[in-house]
């Protein structure tokens, strides 16, 4: 009974341990961040994490039209810190999906916008 009761403490502080240590992976920073309104196309689009992750794919898309898968070639390791060029000159909303295995293991996905505005 006590040796019972000794387990489940330790099972209950380990749960409790793992909760507060486990943080999935998420974007820190972006540029162009999350929201942003911009005047002119950016020449690049950077991801920053907040722990490793590979990427398996991100895409850009622009006013619900185009959809242009972005170039993960040269960097399929995990890490923090991508960046691809942007070659081209569309104004409206462009729309940011990324998918990739964290260094937990864990699949994450996500999501951000900016905007292209000539006015
Ligand atoms: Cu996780």
């Amino acid at each position: 009974m006590k040796n019972a009761l000794k387990l489940l403490t330790i099972l209950v502080s380990l749960a409790c341990w793992t909760s507060t240590a486990h943080a999935h992976t998420k974007i820190l920073t972006s540029k162009p961040a999350n929201g942003t309104v911009l005047s002119l196309p950016p020449s690049e689009l950077a991801l920053e994490f907040a722990s490793e992750i590979r990427l398996a794919k991100v895409t850009l898309r622009i006013d619900d039209g185009k959809e242009i898968k972005l170039d993960l070639s040269e960097q399929k390791t995990f890490r923090t810190d991508f960046t691809f060029p942007i070659a081209f000159d569309d104004i409206g909303i462009f729309v940011v999906t990324w998918r990739g295995i964290g260094s937990d293991g864990h699949i994450r996905s996500g999501k951000l916008q900016f905007t292209v505005s000539s006015e």
